[in-house]
């Protein structure tokens, strides 16, 4: 079907048809890793939530199980919505989840595996007294979802958790406590809140190591540890982050830097990127992350398509040790098993105001790694250079000419140029007179199409003395996963070409700069579809 192929991805996880919408329960149990999403069966657009389910060995393979949990009780009629799996010291599977209620109220509800031994976790059980906890006084009905995965308490057996809510337009988190996961008690106080950021949807909490470089299980907590509380704003649908200091016996949690609070400071991705969700991978001891890429385009659109939305692909999380302001997020690295054959390694010189094509195979599915040197004399101009008070999205795009960039690269470009997506730096002058570097991304001509999003997303990266400026693309064909410095800032690119599709697809560096040279190093490597396909029937 050609409609339903259209723009479909390679690589990413994505249903067969119909509409998804946020990752949910994520788990690694018995071999398999285990992915729930926010289901539509019946329509390209959100409604009927259902939890989808798909199991892989790897991330990247997937195999579609029949639906999790469908909406039949009066407690989750209205939809099966965000939830959060916790796995027990004794191994079992707590799935915790809101229901839209018969009389659309936001309750908590218990979920559990029928058959701990079963690896593909394929019967799911509604506990029988749900809800288990209803939005206490003083919370709106509808303000009061997306249940995390629970961590240990101060006390023995004491198990906390914390459920997004707002009260009047400040966004919080709000915490409660259980022993059972039947009865819960909210506490007083909020782990945090900030003023003016609306609803928080599909809270995140979890350790960060300061020192090590593997990723920590949602309870561990001492020394060497910092705390990432992450909010998705229902007001903008961004997700926000901030690192910070967690006093468990206080409940609270502290920003490190109070202008890069939540919903103030960094977002996990300045693209289209929304309600994402982490787990603890016990098998390679690390944090994954998960996130919902949406559509740019419109309803109709997505209804003639037959689908909509994609996951990104995994990403691991780690505590920056260089800047201790930002996180690393970086692709999996089981992404590089569909890397087919050596890579293609070029250095190009590139002149202010110039582009050069890169021949590769498969342009429209690619694993870029590129990084760039400028011209020192020229960096050593920017005190005098250029203008303070850049920002990728107010800025003109990559066809915005200042003296030290864009420079970058162009995906997802047909040969004439007339669709392109270029991805870019852009160094200017910071507020404290000394170079900022920005990392851009500029979809206003990546399709020529009408009705789809053009805007051009980014913000400033930290770039550290000796650090080259580095870039890693992940492409696949309407989606492009932009990683700056090893993963400090990230840009989610949902674009809809029209001419720069398979085939057509090219690879470009540039240079529109006016007054610096720029070398490119880059190593492309062509990558292979993902299978993602149904699990064989006769073996469920
Ligand atoms: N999506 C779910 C909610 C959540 C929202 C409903 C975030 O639980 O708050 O589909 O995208």
């Amino acid at each position: 079907n050609a409609m339903l192929s259209w723009q479909r991805t390679a690589y990413h996880f994505q249903p067969q048809k119909n509409w998804m919408n946020d990752p949910n329960g994520p788990l690694y149990h018995k071999g398999w890793y285990h992915l729930f999403y926010q289901y539509n069966p019946d329509s390209a657009i959100w409604g009927n939530i259902t939890w989808g389910h798909a199991v892989s060995k790897d991330l990247i393979h997937w195999l579609y199980l029949p639906f999790a949990m469908v909406p039949d009780q009066w407690y989750d009629i209205n939809g099966v919505w965000t939830g959060s799996a916790t796995i027990l010291p004794d191994g079992q599977i707590i799935m915790l989840y809101t229901g839209d209620t018969d009389d659309y109220v936001q309750v908590q509800n218990l979920a559990y595996p029928a058959n701990l031994s079963d690896p593909l976790l394929l019967d799911w059980v509604k506990f029988k007294a749900n809800p288990v906890l209803v939005p206490p006084p003083g919370i709106g009905v509808k303000d009061f979802r997306d249940p995390i995965t629970a961590w240990t308490g101060p006390q023995n057996g004491q198990w906390l958790l914390t459920i997004g809510s707002k009260i009047g337009k400040t966004g919080v988190a709000l915490v409660c406590e259980t022993s059972n996961f039947t009865s819960f008690k909210l506490l007083d106080g909020v782990l945090h809140a900030v003023p003016g950021t609306g609803m928080w949807e599909c809270v995140d909490f979890y350790p960060v190591s300061t020192k090590k470089t593997n990723g920590l299980d949602t309870s561990y907590n001492g020394p060497g540890v910092k705390h990432v509380l992450k909010a998705s704003l229902d007001d903008n649908k961004q997700d926000h982050y901030a690192i910070g200091t967690y006093d468990l016996g206080k409940n609270k949690w502290t920003p490190d830097n109070p202008e890069l609070d939540c919903g103030i400071g960094l977002r996990l991705d300045y693209g289209k990127y929304y309600a994402s969700k982490t787990f603890y991978d016990p098998k390679r001891e690390r944090r994954v992350l998960w996130g919902w890429i949406g559509e740019t385009d419109s309803e109709s659109a997505d209804l003639q398509k037959g689908w909509a939305s994609v996951q990104s692909i995994p990403r691991t999380v780690l505590y920056d040790k260089k800047t201790g302001t930002h996180l690393l997020q970086w692709p999996v690295e089981e992404i590089e098993s569909l890397r087919v054959g050596d890579p293609t390694v070029k250095q190009v010189d590139l002149q202010p105001g110039s582009i050069e094509l890169l021949r590769v195979d498969s342009a429209a599915e690619l694993d870029i790694e590129a990084s760039f040197e400028v011209d020192k004399v020229a960096l050593q101009g920017i005190i005098e250079a250029d203008h303070v008070g850049f920002s990728c999205s107010t800025s003109g795009g990559a066809a915005s000419r200042g003296i030290l960039g864009p420079f970058g690269v162009i995906v997802i470009a047909d040969q004439t140029l007339s669709e392109l997506t270029p991805v870019y730096f852009y160094i200017s002058k910071g507020a404290d007179g000394r170079a900022e570097t920005h990392f851009c991304a500029d979809q206003t001509r990546s399709s020529e199409a009408p009705g789809v999003g053009k805007q051009v997303y980014g913000s400033s990266v930290p770039v550290l003395d000796g650090e080259k400026h580095s870039m890693r693309l992940l492409v696949d064909h309407s989606i492009v996963e932009s990683f700056a410095q090893g993963g400090r800032t990230v840009i989610t690119s949902r674009i809809y070409p029209t001419k720069a599709v398979n085939g057509a697809a090219r690879l470009f560096v540039f240079n529109n700069a006016t007054g610096a040279s720029v070398t490119a190093s880059v190593k492309i490597w062509s990558l292979e579809s993902a299978n993602i396909q149904s699990f064989p029937l006769q073996d469920l």
